[in-house]
């Protein structure tokens, strides 16, 4: 599925993230800049022990904000990881700061003259994030940021499995 937003494209894909061929893939990462699991441990293994040596540099990001490292041995030349919130009932500032992960990776991206980035489902698997809402913030925060930002050609969510990529789908008509 995709829909042009003003010159940018977005583009919804059932896939993995570690095979995309964006300039930038995000990784969603713990404040620590630990190697984890889910897309996390997916990237450190693809990308190799390159990625992971640069965060530990960086040592900490948080909440919401994001930081840059190479991609290694991805095809993507770099990893951008934030941090989405962990889900406790939504009304722990959870809905700004997954918006917030997401703005401050694409401003990421344009500061760094990226003109193409992958997402993955930010705060969905290990932090809880039910999908039917995060894919609505996700897709509301992107195509906004896109709408003023002709500068990045290309946004690619890409949605691990049937049922993440359905809710994406369903959220992407709906707003
Ligand atoms: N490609 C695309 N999506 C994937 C892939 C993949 N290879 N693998 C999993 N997903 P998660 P979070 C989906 O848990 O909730 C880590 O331990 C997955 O099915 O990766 O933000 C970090 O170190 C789900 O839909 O991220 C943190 O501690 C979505 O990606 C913590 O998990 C996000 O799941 C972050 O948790």
């Amino acid at each position: 599925m995709r829909v042009e937003v003003g010159q940018s494209l977005l583009e919804l894909v059932e896939g993995d993230i570690t095979q995309q061929d964006t300039e930038a893939v995000v990784n969603a990462a713990n404040e620590q800049l630990r190697v984890g699991g889910g897309v996390d441990g997916a990237i450190n293994r693809a990308g190799g022990p390159k990625i992971q040596e640069e965060a530990r540099k960086i040592g900490h990001c948080p909440t919401g904000q994001a930081v840059i490292t190479t991609g290694g041995n991805l095809k993507a030349k770099y990893v951008i990881h934030t941090v989405g919130p962990i889900y406790r009932d939504g009304r722990h500032g959870e809905p700004e700061l997954l918006a917030s992960a997401y703005r401050e990776s694409l401003k990421m991206a344009s500061a760094r003259g990226i003109k193409s980035l992958a997402f993955p489902s930010l705060s969905t698997g290990v932090y809880g994030y039910p999908v039917a809402d995060a894919a609505k913030i996700a897709l509301k925060t992107v195509k906004d940021y896109l709408a003023e930002h002709p500068e990045i050609e290309l946004v690619r969510f890409v949605l691990f499995g049937k049922p993440t990529y359905e809710a994406y789908a369903r959220a992407l008509e709906e707003i």
